[in-house]
């Protein structure tokens, strides 16, 4: 019976080390394939960190890129804007430039007619006042008497004539005075102050064509007004003022 038993025994235990090996194996397995698992699930963990990283990174340049876009896009458009407004005001100068030069050019022949003009109108008025006996030279005319006065009496037929007694400016108008032959009045005299000598317009005296020794009013006579004696360069000699003498009148016309 023991043996029975005993092989029973031995029978019953032959299996349970086999389902204890048979457990070992399992738990083995099952670890394993824990592991394996914990494995599995890290690199996918991994490889879903690393693809998102990836994934941030090329949004993020895509931003980047679509904002450098608009921002260019942007540029674009305000440069296109400017270069429009240039060109619109390149086109308004440009009409301005045609209307001025058009202006200008109208101008300019409007100044040549009034030079053609004024060239007639100095032929015109030269040929009504060499009638009347006046001489034109270098913007004056000149008008001779044919009767004697005084200086003062002289000088009032000037001025009833529009004009005055002749204020020589320049050695030219000395040498123009050359041609005539006969002593003349002339528009300038001393009566305000002994020897401080005035043209009529009441300019002083600074270039002078006095004949040697004169003026000598100061020293016996109170000679106090002018007159051309000659027809010398130096010609002038100072009289007395109540004098009769022929004169000379100019009229300066702006011609
Ligand atoms: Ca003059
Ligand atoms: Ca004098
Ligand atoms: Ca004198």
């Amino acid at each position: 019976m023991g043996t029975v038993e005993q092989t029973h025994d031995k029978y019953r235990l032959v299996p349970s080390v086999a389902e204890d090996v048979k457990k070992s194996s399992c738990r083995a397995a099952a670890v394993c394939l824990g592991v394996l698992c914990l494995l599995l699930l890290t690199g996918l963990l991994t490889l879903v960190g690393l693809f998102t990283k990836g994934n941030s990174e090329w949004e993020m340049k895509m931003f980047l890129l679509h904002n450098s876009f608009n921002n260019l896009t942007q540029e674009r458009d305000q440069l296109q804007t400017s270069y429009n407004n240039l060109t619109q005001e390149r086109d308004q100068l440009q009409t301005s430039y045609n209307n001025l030069t058009q202006e200008r050019d109208q101008f300019q022949k409007r100044v040549e007619d009034m030079a053609k003009e004024r060239i007639d109108l100095r032929k015109k008025l030269q040929d009504q006042y060499n009638k009347r006996g006046w001489v034109y030279f270098s913007g004056s005319f000149y008008h001779v008497s044919s009767t004697k006065k005084s200086w003062q009496g002289s000088r009032d037929d000037c001025v009833q004539k529009g004009a005055d007694l002749v204020i020589i400016n320049s050695r030219e108008e000395q040498e123009f005075m050359r041609r005539f032959p006969k002593p003349l009045w002339i528009g300038l005299t001393d009566g305000e102050r002994e020897g401080r000598w005035k043209w009529v317009d009441g300019t002083l005296l600074t270039q002078s064509y006095w004949i040697l020794s004169e003026p000598n009013g100061h020293m016996w006579r109170d000679e106090d007004c002018a007159e051309i004696s000659n027809h010398l360069l130096n010609s002038w000699n100072d009289d007395l003022c109540n004098s009769e003498k022929f004169w000379i009148c100019e009229m300066t016309l702006l011609l």
